[in-house]
């Protein structure tokens, strides 16, 4: 970072039916939200995605990958970066705030889940990626720490209208094994430092740097056409993989 833009993957998370209600009006069209993630080598392990319910979001049309939803502000890189058909121009199709696409049914690449839904993430920041989360709480300690926030406070649940089935049959999948963190890192760096929950910022950070240097260089894939091979020889491969089937985009910022 300072050094140049930063290249984050984008990966296409499809809106299924039922749309919610403020998205209707695309029923027939291609809607993705778009997730930014630096770790496209987890996407196996996805159980949700996440959505800040006060951030405001758009819907815009792209060229050739339907339409996505982020924050305006992501959409306005993307239209620098040849995602819309006037260089800088996006048509804001609609305006969202992140509320009201909780709960929305979702189908995500390589995930082993059929289907997935939009849960609340307060530690979202909106000047960011696009304003949209993956989570792959086996791997992300922000991500397994939201997890569990909404699987211990139902008052939390019920806030965001966020049902069990939304939430109960999705636990951490092991896709990756590091040394010493066992095959859920995320997981395993939680419990020993005791985190409380997704504003334990400080301990946060930590488990982040604890994880992330090992898991990219002595992390070795589980499962998918790479398992057996480290993380650091096939991150590549595995964007590229995203990126052909079109599931994913390359976005900087
Ligand atoms: B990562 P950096 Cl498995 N607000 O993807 C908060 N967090 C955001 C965000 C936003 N607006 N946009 C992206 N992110 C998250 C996977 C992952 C990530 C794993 C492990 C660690 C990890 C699955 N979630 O990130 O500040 C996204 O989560 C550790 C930091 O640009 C993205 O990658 O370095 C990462 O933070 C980008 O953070």
């Amino acid at each position: 970072e300072g050094a140049g833009p930063q290249e984050y993957t984008l990966i296409k998370i499809e809106v299924l039916d039922p749309l919610p209600e403020k998205l209707k009006s695309f029923k027939g069209k291609k809607i993705y939200f778009v997730a930014a993630t630096l770790r496209p080598e987890t996407m196996y392990g996805q159980t949700n995605c996440w959505v800040h319910p006060d951030i405001k979001y758009i819907a815009f049309e792209t060229v050739k990958d339907g339409i996505f939803i982020c924050t305006r502000r992501a959409a306005r890189n993307m239209a620098y970066q040849g995602f819309t058909e006037k260089d800088g121009e996006f048509n804001i199709l609609l305006e969202i705030v992140g509320q009201d696409l909780l709960g929305s049914v979702l189908k995500s690449p390589f995930t082993s889940y059929e289907k997935i839904y939009a849960l609340p993430m307060l530690t979202i920041k909106e000047d960011k990626g696009t304003g949209i989360v993956t989570s792959v709480p086996s791997d992300s300690p922000d991500d397994y720490a939201a997890l569990v926030d909404l699987q211990k406070k139902p008052a939390f649940r019920e806030k965001y209208g966020i049902t069990d089935e939304m939430i109960l049959p999705f636990t951490p999948v092991p896709i990756l094994d590091i040394p010493e963190f066992g095959n859920l890192s995320a997981v395993f760096v939680y419990d020993k430092l005791k985190i409380q929950s997704q504003n334990d910022k400080d301990k946060l950070t930590q488990a982040k740097e604890m994880v992330y240097l090992k898991g990219f260089y002595d992390g070795v894939l589980l499962v998918g056409e790479y398992k057996g091979k480290k993380i650091q020889d096939v991150k590549k491969n595995l964007q590229t993989k995203l990126i052909q089937e079109g599931s994913a985009v390359v976005y900087y910022e």
